[in-house]
């Protein structure tokens, strides 16, 4: 049963585990296709997310219109399983915590800083970010390093937007993203298992492209603070860590930022962090991945694929070695 049903009749069929990366691709686009030609036919078409644990969470609702170029055909993961099963170690550092002790992260007032090597730094409410550019909807994998991945409806608009209105300077080279770390808020900070706050970073041309989501919403509504409200990146060609959640500040630099994964062990985490099923983690090999949601004893491990599947970034990387830069 697909979890989107389109107001248009057209319910869009997920494929089956075990289709070939060909099929699957081809299919895709295809699908693509009949959205895209439907969009032109009435508009973009809305997506409306149908799930009862969603529903029943009580969030505030955000209207957005879905982007048919960004729908993966995956299932959509559980709003229960994606709001459950979390890292924010801001929260603590068990998959539930974030759950447990995120309700008393303060999400309004907040305000994100725009700084550095910008010609109009400035400070934006959480109402200002909303308004900023029109809201979409688009459903993205997001693999993290530890070897297991989501499939979530976000809701956002690309970086993008938000670059362009702040205007970067000709040294602009790079992107720091800081997340809160407030004492009275959040009870993992005491715990030195990163250095705080939370900082990650991205490369001016992997910041402009228009995959890196910057997102308020997910399955119709606010973020849950679990998840990184108010705001947050979804980088879905990257490793989970890349996307930083409940943005304070975002920097504009000329040199490459530190990141807290990358502080807290070089040798495990580089500031690229690709998905890559052909570099493995020092620890442990990132050639498949369990999709949370569907785990069972019988269930089959999925194949990791180059960039999380989103081929389109490869050109950014072009004659990088990956393996160096991972
Ligand atoms: N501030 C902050 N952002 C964070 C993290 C964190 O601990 N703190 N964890 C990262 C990791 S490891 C992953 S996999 C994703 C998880 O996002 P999700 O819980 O919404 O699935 O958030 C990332 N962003
Ligand atoms: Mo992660």
């Amino acid at each position: 049963m697909p979890l989107y049903r389109r107001p248009n009749g057209i319910d869009l069929p997920f494929p089956s585990e075990i289709t070939p990366r060909e099929v699957f691709e081809s299919r895709r686009s295809f699908m693509r296709q009949i959205a895209v030609g439907a969009a032109g036919a009435g508009g973009l078409l809305e997506l409306s997310t149908s799930d009862a644990w969603a529903q029943a969470s009580g969030a505030q609702k955000l209207a957005a219109k879905a982007n048919p170029a960004y729908v993966v055909m995956d299932k959509a993961t559980p709003y229960k399983d994606a709001t459950t099963y979390n890292n924010f170690y801001e929260f603590g550092t068990e998959k539930s915590y974030p759950a447990e002790n995120a309700g008393s992260l303060k999400t309004r007032p907040w305000t994100v800083a725009i700084e550095g090597e910008v010609k109009k730094p400035m400070t934006l409410d959480i109402d200002s970010l909303l308004k900023l550019a029109p809201l979409e909807e688009r459903i993205y994998r997001l693999r993290c390093v530890e070897g297991w991945s989501m499939v979530i409806p976000w809701i956002g608009y690309s970086l993008s937007a938000l670059i362009k209105k702040v205007e970067p300077t000709g040294s602009a080279k790079y992107l720091e993203f800081t997340t809160l770390a407030d004492n009275r808020q959040m009870p993992g900070l005491r715990a030195p298992v990163l250095e705080w706050p939370y900082v990650e970073g991205l490369r001016m041309d992997e910041a402009m492209h228009p995959l890196a989501l910057l997102s308020v919403g997910m399955y119709g509504q606010v973020l849950p603070n679990q998840s990184g409200a108010p705001v947050r990146m979804v980088l879905p060609w990257k490793y989970g860590f890349k996307s930083a959640k409940s943005i304070v500040k975002i920097r504009f630099l000329k040199d490459q930022p530190q990141t807290a994964w990358n502080i807290a062990a070089a040798r495990e985490y580089g500031f690229y962090s690709n998905v890559n099923p052909d570099v493995d983690h020092p620890r442990w090999s990132q050639a498949t991945e369990r999709r949370i949601g569907e785990d069972g004893f019988f269930t089959k491990k999925r194949k990791t694929l180059m960039f999380n599947g989103y081929n389109e970034v490869a050109s950014l990387y072009a004659g990088m070695d990956l393996k160096k830069y991972f």
